[in-house]
């Protein structure tokens, strides 16, 4: 497989101003009739060939301006076709045979249980037909589509339907056609048998909108959270980004096999099932409020995206970062901003910054990729959107929005770069981001180190701030990033006023308690002045950048955080680095009793007003996967070891504060139907924690659970109180829950989704066998990614002591499922050979894990995608 380079990135030397494509779909094979309008790119020589994208077609004819393509003008190979002595402009004609219902990969047309659909993003459409498939390229497009009536009654692509008809022999027609130019990865088309649900949406300047979600029949009353959702989501962007829709409708078409969450096809969005399909039997809270995020990322992506493109896949933050920022935006104004703070920041310490400390580290705008496919990361879209938020912090919320605003009006229509992006920041504000973009093409998560000083006499408070970015892969020098650091400094009475050294005049604004410090020096000094005593100081509060931050607290000062503060990701982040403490003392020692702090801080938390889903947050115990990350930055990870003193901790506040988690739990009963609103999932999130505490605490407590899961009226008391059962009841009570649960919902493919994640995230036992038993049962199948992730992705990124089991038995079987699915799924196959890479953070095991990366390298054969991510976790 070949390095592709940004560097090496040159213009199209031919645009494709129009595309008609005419599909006809049959049972055993389709076939697809392109019509290309080229032209020449301006000062492009003669002998320039035309170069198309290719793979997997049968050409069955060739034509230009109708007349046949002489063999000697032609040049076809697995992956192109390359074609001379064309004109200067003209119609490009290709038949191609394709065999949707072969297709495993979920890339290009593929069938999902009988549904023709297509997954183009990032490179799909080379699948379909032969075109320049590269983001810059853009076109208009007509599209026929010719198959059965009785099997495909919808037949669906992007824009406007113009016309059907009924054909000969049981067949019909639709002709679609979309009037904005745009790349080949956002092209769609859908042809099934689905129900559909309709409502609509007037925009502010007065467009009626149809928006359609299409189901299977049997899903038919799970789609209004998913409708109300894409409604918020219309309203809300045109409120704060001045965004209208600029189509007459809106379709999303819930597919079962499919590879991510969704796909933002103009138009024509395509949704994983989990996605889109909400009811409460089926879907916990978590998955409530991530459809509400994946509809509005979706939806977001019609100007952050589609009217203003990437111009090449290096650029793909530029779309993904910038949309996951509006999506988290969107998100917090609808619910809690504090509790979505604090779980992205989770999500960045726990996954991220694992991600940019592995062998697959990479900058948010990659400089080079073997497979594209490999880099739709976290570094790229939640750090990606880290970097926006800061440019939003930097630059304040008025001028980020005019920003915004210049990008889309100066960029309508074209596929443009990040630098384009930062420009239009730049040009509002008058403000010089040359240094930041750094945070484009440095890879590692920077590290502050942060030590502080106090002159008591003088009443002066220093803190002086180092930073280091880690060497990478190929990247052995880093520079400093610039980094705005949110702090403040905490009294015995609460936050102190803020007066900076050199500071002319005292700034009176309505928050001097709060200040951004700017940190973009290898190591530099702050100066507080006229301060009463010395404070604690409040650092990276909002989580205000993507940083590890290294301060030496003290334990009594991070109770003050916890109980005093007024940054709620501060606080959480001081509970955290308390729990990771005791449970760093109890893996050294494990005899150590309660650190009184701990309790004292656990009884501040539950007796204060919070957000009770933060509260929640606070009191549960840090991660496995995020303690390991910890350790495993400090030196080497003991994955058992992490693993007792979880158990061990997590049974002395069972124990110790038993009462409270009983008054707690039934102080926050919801007894009103199920509704996932923020009040009640707040409630039910702080219950639950309880919940689990009691179970663990004694046998009354796992009977306790026994009770509530029969009682659940909501899949998530029921999966708390299921999980509770299996880790601390007897193995016949978990049985009996897991059989009732399979008789529940065996019908609901989703449920079931849920009920193979549990089992195989269960510790207890022999995971290995249950999870290869499970691989046989019915409710498995080895072609359907949300199986896949849930079962096997399941096992060996949550259930951490199974995994790392000293004989490799977790490494192989994860090993043997990843060959299998790298002919089948290449996309599925390397995203689930993550956790093998990390061989590296392992004391023990480490061996084991590079042995069995080191056999799937010697497969013949390898694709693409999996070859780049062994092949650079071995390096
Ligand atoms: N833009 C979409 C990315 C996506 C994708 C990428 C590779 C392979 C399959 C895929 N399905 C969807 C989704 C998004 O970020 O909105
Ligand atoms: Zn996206």
């Amino acid at each position: 497989p070949k390095t592709i380079f940004l560097s090496d990135y040159q213009a199209p030397a031919f645009t494709v101003s129009h595309t008609e494509l005419h599909f006809e779909l049959f049972d055993k094979h389709s076939l697809v009739h392109a019509r290309l309008h080229f032209r020449r790119a301006d000062g492009v020589s003669e002998d320039t060939p035309l170069q198309l994208n290719g793979q997997e077609l049968e050409l069955l004819a060739l034509a230009v301006d109708g007349q046949k393509v002489a063999s000697a003008h032609y040049e076809l190979s697995d992956d192109f076709l390359r074609i001379d002595g064309l004109p200067q402009s003209g119609v490009l004609e290709t038949s191609a045979r394709i065999y949707p219902q072969s297709n495993t990969s979920l890339e290009g047309l593929y069938r999902s249980r009988g549904l023709f659909c297509t997954q183009c993003e990032a490179e799909g459409f080379r699948k379909i037909t032969w075109f320049p498939d590269r983001p810059d390229v853009m076109s208009t497009y007509s599209v026929t589509i010719d198959a059965d009536a009785g099997q495909c009654p919808e037949l669906l692509s992007n824009g406007n339907l113009m016309h059907s008809e009924e054909l000969a022999e049981g067949r019909h027609r639709a002709v679609w056609e979309d009037p904005h130019p745009k790349p080949s990865y956002l092209f769609a088309l859908v042809a099934g048998d689905l129900q559909r649900v309709e409502d609509s949406f007037t925009t502010v300047g007065g467009r009626d909108v149809r928006l359609i979600i299409l189901v299977e029949e049997k899903d038919l009353d799970k789609c209004a959270h998913a409708m109300d959702s894409l409604k918020r989501s219309m309203r809300w962007d045109e409120e704060r980004f001045g965004r209208e829709y600029d189509l007459d409708v809106f379709h999303i078409v819930a597919v079962d096999d499919f590879n991510m969450g969704a796909m933002e096809n103009k138009s024509l969005n395509i949704f994983n099932t989990s996605c889109v399909l909400a009811a409460p039997d089926t879907t916990t809270d978590l998955g409530y409020q991530r459809i509400e995020s994946i509809v509005a990322h979706e939806y977001f992506h019609n100007w952050s995206g589609n009217r203003v493109t990437c111009r090449d896949w290096f650029q793909l933050s530029l779309k993904e970062g910038f949309t996951v920022f509006r999506d988290a935006e969107f998100s917090a104004d609808m619910g809690s901003r504090s509790l979505k703070r604090v779980e992205d920041a989770m999500t960045m310490r726990t996954l991220q910054f694992a991600e940019d400390a592995g062998p697959m580290a990479h900058p948010v705008r990659p400089a080079s990729f073997i497979e594209i496919s490999n880099f739709y990361t976290l570094t790229v879209y939640e750090k990606g959107a880290e970097v926006v938020r800061m440019i939003q912090t930097l630059l304040g919320e008025e001028d980020f929005r005019r920003g915004s605003d210049l990008y889309f009006e100066r960029h309508d229509g074209q596929a443009v770069t990040c630098d384009d992006f930062i420009a239009a920041m730049e040009d509002v504000s008058g403000k010089d981001l040359t240094d930041f973009k750094r945070w484009y093409s440095q890879a590692g998560t920077p590290e502050l180190s942060i030590r502080d000083s106090w002159d008591e006499e003088q009443g002066i408070y220093t803190l002086t701030v180092s930073q280091q970015t880690p060497a990478s892969l190929g990247q052995s020098e880093k520079s400093p990033v610039v980094i705005p650091l949110a702090m403040g400094l905490l009294g015995e009475a609460g936050n102190l006023r803020i007066k900076l050294d050199g500071e002319m005049t005292d700034i009176e604004s309505e928050d001097n308690t709060h200040r951004i410090l700017i940190a973009d020096k290898p190591t530099q000094t702050f100066r507080f002045t006229e301060l009463p005593e010395r404070p604690t100081p409040a650092l990276l509060r909002g989580f205000s950048a993507p940083v590890r931050v290294d301060y030496p607290y003290s334990r009594e000062q991070l109770l003050a955080l916890v109980s005093r503060d007024d940054d709620d990701f501060v606080r959480w982040d001081a509970m955290q680095q308390l729990m990771v403490s005791a449970l760093q003392e109890l893996q050294e020692n494990p005899e150590a009793a309660l650190d009184p702090i701990l309790e004292t801080a656990v009884n501040a938390i539950c007796s204060q007003i919070l957000d009770p889903a933060v509260q929640a947050d606070m009191l549960r115990l840090p991660s496995e996967t995020y303690l390991s990350e910890l350790a495993s930055h400090a030196g080497k990870a003991d994955v058992h070891g992490i693993f007792r003193a979880r158990e061990s901790l997590r049974k002395s506040l069972a124990k110790v504060f038993r009462e409270r988690w009983a008054s707690l739990f039934e102080g926050l009963r919801v007894t009103e139907p199920y509704a996932p609103t923020g009040e009640q999932i707040g409630s039910r999130a702080l219950a639950n924690v309880a919940l689990d505490y009691l179970a663990t605490a004694d046998d009354q407590g796992v009977a306790l659970a026994r009770d509530y899961y029969f009682a659940a009226d909501n899949l998530t008391n029921r999966l708390v109180a299921l999980r509770a059962v299996l880790r601390e009841g007897s193995a016949e009570r978990g049985e009996e829950l897991l059989e009732d649960f399979y008789q529940r919902f065996c019908g609901e493919a989703l449920a079931m989704n849920h009920w193979l994640l549990v089992q195989a995230e269960n510790s207890v036992g022999d995971s290995i066998s249950r999870v290869r038993a499970l691989m046989q049962h019915p409710a498995y199948d080895s072609r359907n990614p949300n199986k896949i992730r849930s079962l096997i992705g399941g096992f060996a990124n949550g259930n951490a002591v199974q995994f790392h089991r000293e004989d490799g038995a977790g490494y192989q079987l994860l090993g043997e499922v990843v060959e299998a699915l790298n002919a089948q799924n290449p996309q599925i196959a390397s995203r689930l050979l993550a956790p093998l890479t990390r061989w590296k953070n392992y004391a023990a095991g480490g061996d084991l894990m590079r042995a069995e990366l080191q056999r799937l390298s010697e497969l013949p054969s390898l694709s693409p995608d999996v070859y780049e991510v062994v092949n650079k976790s071995l390096a």
